[in-house]
């Protein structure tokens, strides 16, 4: 990888719903970086963190503090980690000395374990606007155990896109943990991708009359919905297609090639 060392490394968010793999992502695809000889660094925007299986560049924990939040404002476990998430944003100066110092040739930025406190309260908007200043892409995790039924992966998709209307963020749809499902699943996955009459078929063998009307209807409402492109099938325990997630991030930050949804306006 080549990077022209004045501007700032590119940042890669790795987003998706609670328990989607995002921790195990980001530590899995630092590790497999840091073996191909690229200094990535993994940084962590999630407060609420218990363990993490890297050593992040920035923690956010180091900066707010969810148990102390509790106390001092009297506030259960949910609404601390809302204040905590939304707090980070006052400490953006202090982490950009820290990035300003760093590096690195990548950053891939671990988010809330929660996607609405990241992806849908003003706070994520302004990290990934602030914090960061070199190129920027979003790594959307689609859980395959979870997506291997068509209701799923189509609330999925919709949250994806529901994600990319606030970001505007070249987007790449990575199925994660495919370690824990069979292949059948996966072509499933796959051809739902590659073809929308395919899931409009399925569900209407497999739910009832009224569930088929409305996802015909709006699934053919939104022709690109995720359907353009074939995700990237990875697992972050065997390190499945850690390799194919990085071509396809090289060629959003290096090779000028076109995703998905085409570079942000
Ligand atoms: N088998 C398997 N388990 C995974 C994989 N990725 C994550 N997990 C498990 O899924 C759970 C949630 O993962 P985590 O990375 O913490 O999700 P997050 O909430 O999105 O950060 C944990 O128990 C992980 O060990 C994977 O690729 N394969
Ligand atoms: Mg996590």
């Amino acid at each position: 990888m080549s990077r022209n060392k004045v501007e700032e490394a590119p940042a890669l968010f790795i987003i998706g719903t609670a328990g989607s793999g995002k921790t195990s992502l980001t530590s899995s695809m630092v590790e497999w970086l840091i073996k191909k000889g690229i200094n990535a660094e993994a940084i962590n925007l999630d407060p609420g963190v218990e363990f993490l299986p890297y050593e992040p560049l920035i923690d956010a924990r180091e900066y707010v503090d969810v148990y102390e939040i509790m106390r001092t404002e009297g506030l259960g476990p949910n609404s601390a980690l809302i204040l905590s998430t939304d707090l980070l944003v006052d400490y953006v100066d202090e982490m950009r000395k820290t990035l300003n110092e760093s590096t690195a040739d990548i950053f891939i930025v671990d988010t809330p374990g929660q996607i609405e406190l990241f992806a849908f309260r003003s706070g994520g908007l302004v990290l990934t606007e602030e914090l960061f200043r070199g190129n920027k892409a979003i790594a959307y995790l689609v859980d395959a155990p979870f997506s291997s039924e068509p209701m799923n992966f189509i609330s999925n998709l919709f949250l994806e896109a529901a994600v990319y209307s606030r970001f505007l963020l070249p987007t790449i749809t990575v199925i994660t943990k495919a370690d824990l499902v069979g292949g059948e699943s996966i072509r499933n996955i796959l051809k739902w991708f590659a073809n929308k009459e395919t899931i409009i078929e399925d569900v209407r063998t497999r739910y009832s009359a009224e569930k088929y009307l409305y996802v015909k209807n709006v699934v053919k409402s939104i022709p690109s919905l995720g359907f353009l492109e074939k995700p990237i099938i990875t697992s972050s325990k065997t390190f499945e297609g850690i390799v194919d997630l990085y071509a396809s991030v090289s060629r959003i930050f290096f090779g000028g090639e076109e995703t998905r949804y085409g570079p942000p306006p």
